[in-house]
């Protein structure tokens, strides 16, 4: 049995989690497809998604169809939910990018589209909703080519398109219009069938055009577009064909060693972690004791299998490459852990902007501090993005943000399911700190006011942009314990977490220029002595010290997020919005005159996208379409917003050394 692991991707409503029913209906899967209206879908299975119609959480479900086990993968479309999208890129073999017959391309198809692109993911399209009133499956066909990619072609066409008798025609075999279209399409990628093409239009057969389809679109190369609706199923029977037969099902060796990566997180019945992962090699079992996430290891209490149908327990055979398997027993895995040896396919990649906003969370209840606390960072488990910020001086916690819509979300969890009502402060923007300069400092072993038995000196500068944090080594390697040198790179990459004015330092790198330790000595009597040895601990406490003060001497300069938009507005109403624009801070790059109505795009600081999106219905009598995305970071105009430090503050130098010190070393400051 091969295995096929298939995202359902698309703008939010273009009827993914419709689509997904409607396929383990059609596979024979389920009796009657739920609805999302009706809150009984297999995969917006929460309270929350059920109560609000949209999908919140990525969610599993598999069919096996023709000797292939399907699995499905439905995900959030709405763009506060980016974070679910971006952690299953990673385990799929292919995707289906949903478009609306109706409303046509839309942001986040275009965001998806460029993506699943970039990451040479094989790609379907299928047109939805072609039953509704207005569908338009030709207006999207060319839109598609034009805004999306012109590799594509579709492979039949739709009759009666916008009632409810809509209907998906395949063209049949042979179809001289349709040979046309896909020799054109095929040979740009394909010398061999142009030559054979040029020489003789009779080699052209059905046959070897469709050999060449499914070799293209397995490399990413061209994508077939099928339409139909998931609610009257109208082309869905052609959609399961098309997946099984022009995507790629998975390859792996079953008898490697074991490599995967966990995508998704959850808490059982009894609160137990469950971690769902895809197997790219080698095979699991129940009771197997895994290495997950770098050092951690566990042993695999419960395991079970997506094979046709809902995940089944994983027998003595165990799940093997390509399976998707939920897992029962890693008690502190986390989401991006890879299970065993990295698969070539690197887990944890940043394909989407990281969130630009923040808010602090209150309990409506003092008491119950301590519980939001606990339940944050079980919801921060399951989304890491969530990115949990604990200020223990003013006892406040902040989480970054996506959008208003996830506020919501999180504010409706942490009251439904943990009992704990709250209150967000305002929603602030996540700025970011660059390196201007070049900066160094250095502490010795044995020199005051160094109290750690340690040297550590480190340079910072300036590192490309888009490049992160870069941690290079400026003494040899053997001359210090790998221990410590790996103690040193991670305080600082946790320590720039915060630079000078509290934001993340991006885009850096840093040199340790001097390092130093005195060797584990022990008393006569054998007893390790920590007052005379260098620990982990002693590197872990200096390099803040030592990194703040090569940063300060570097200087920061802070920078703010910024949104590229694209607003589509009548253009009566031009004049009206464009001084509401400048405004905001926006700034128009260009505008151009379609039909009656004008299309503008440019630049909008990310803080101000909300109250955008606010304002523009009563602009624009409810007709204006924003569209904004996150583009790059440039230097804060006026006043430099500076966040609270929430550990300590470095450059408060001797004082947080000595406290440091003594509360840490337990060794009296020197
Ligand atoms: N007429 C018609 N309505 C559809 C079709 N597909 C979905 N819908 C409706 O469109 C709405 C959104 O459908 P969903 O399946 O929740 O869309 P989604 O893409 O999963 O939405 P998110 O997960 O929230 O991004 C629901 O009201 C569906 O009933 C279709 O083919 N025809
Ligand atoms: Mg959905």
């Amino acid at each position: 049995m091969k295995t096929l692991n298939l995202g359902i991707l698309a703008h939010v409503d273009a009827g993914k989690t419709s689509l997904t029913e409607r396929l383990l209906h059609c596979a024979g899967v389920i009796d009657e497809p739920g609805s999302v209206d009706a809150g009984n879908t297999r995969t917006d299975t929460l309270a929350l998604e059920r109560q609000r119609g949209i999908t919140i959480r990525s969610a599993v479900v598999s069919f096996a169809v023709a000797g292939t086990t399907v699995n499905l993968i439905d995900t959030p479309g709405h763009p506060d939910f980016i974070a679910e999208v971006e952690r299953v890129l990673g385990v799929l073999d292919g995707a289906v990018l949903v478009v609306s017959a109706v409303e046509g391309v839309q942001a986040q198809t275009r965001l998806l589209a460029r993506t699943l692109h970039r990451l040479g993911i094989p790609t379907l399209f299928f047109v939805n909703k072609v039953d509704r009133a207005g569908a338009d499956p030709d207006r999207v066909l060319r839109q598609l080519a034009d805004r999306l990619t012109p590799h594509v072609v579709a492979l039949g066409r739709v009759d009666a398109a916008g009632t409810p008798a809509a209907r998906w025609i395949p063209h049949p075999p042979g179809d001289p219009g349709h040979q046309a279209r896909l020799v054109d399409l095929l040979s740009a990628h394909d010398d061999a069938l142009l030559a054979a093409y040029v020489a003789d239009e009779r080699t052209a057969t059905p046959d070897r055009l469709r050999e060449a389809l499914v070799a293209q679109t397995a490399r990413a190369r061209v994508h077939p577009v099928l339409a139909g609706s998931a609610v009257t199923g109208a082309g869905v029977d052609e959609l399961i064909d098309a997946v099984t037969a022009l995507l790629p099902a998975t390859a792996g060796d079953d008898h490697a060693p074991l490599s995967g990566t966990v995508f998704k997180v959850e808490r059982g019945a009894a609160g137990e972690k469950v971690a769902y992962a895809r197997i790219f090699a080698g095979t699991l079992r129940v009771r197997d004791r895994i290495r997950h996430g770098g050092g951690r290891e566990s042993r695999v209490t419960a395991l079970a299998v997506f094979d046709g149908g809902d995940a089944t327990p994983g027998d003595a055979a165990g799940a093997g490459a390509g399976r998707i398997v939920r897992l029962h027993g890693l008690a502190d895995v986390r989401v991006g852990d890879v299970l065993g040896v990295p698969p070539e396919r690197p887990a944890g990649r940043r394909h989407f902007a990281p969130p630009t906003l923040e808010t602090v969370v209150e309990p409506v209840r003092p008491a119950d501090r301590p519980a939001l606390h606990a339940a944050l960072t079980q919801l921060a488990e399951q989304d890491p993005l969530i990115n949990l910020r604990q200020d223990d001086r003013r006892q406040e916690i902040a989480v970054s943000l996506y959008g208003e819509v996830q506020k919501e979300v999180i504010e409706a969890t942490l009251a439904d399911d943990y009992g704990v009502p709250v209150t967000f402060r305002e929603t602030t923007t996540v700025c970011v700190e660059r390196v201007v300069g070049v900066g160094a400092a250095v502490e010795w072993i044995g020199r005051d006011p160094n109290p750690f038995l340690g040297t550590v000196g480190l340079r910072v500068e300036p590192g490309p942009v888009g490049g992160g944090v870069e941690f290079r080594l400026g003494i040899e390697l053997g001359s210090m314990p790998l221990a410590f040198l790996k103690a040193i790179e991670e305080t600082v990459r946790e320590t720039l977490g915060q630079g000078l004015h509290g934001w993340a330092v991006i885009d850096c790198v840093v040199t340790l220029t001097h390092g130093g330790y005195w060797a584990r000595q022990s008393h006569s009597h054998g007893v390790f002595d920590k007052s005379m040895s260098s620990t982990a601990g002693d590197f872990r406490h200096l390099t803040p010290l030592v990194l703040m003060t090569a940063l300060s001497r570097a200087g920061t300069r802070v920078h703010e997020p910024v949104h590229r938009f694209r607003l589509d507005l009548p253009a009566d109403v031009v004049g009206t919005v464009l001084p509401v624009l400048a405004g905001l801070g926006a700034a128009p790059r260009s505008s151009t005159l379609r039909g009656t109505s004008y299309l503008i795009e440019g630049e909008v600081p990310a803080g101000r996208v909300h109250a955008l999106e606010q304002r523009l219905p009563g602009l624009t009598r409810g007709e204006g379409a924003l569209e904004a995305e996150f583009d790059h970071h440039r230097p804060v105009r006026g006043p430099v917003p500076s966040r609270p430090r929430w550990d300590h503050d470095p450059l408060h130098r001797k004082e947080y050394l000595l406290a440091v010190a003594r509360r840490v070393t337990g060794r009296p400051a020197r």
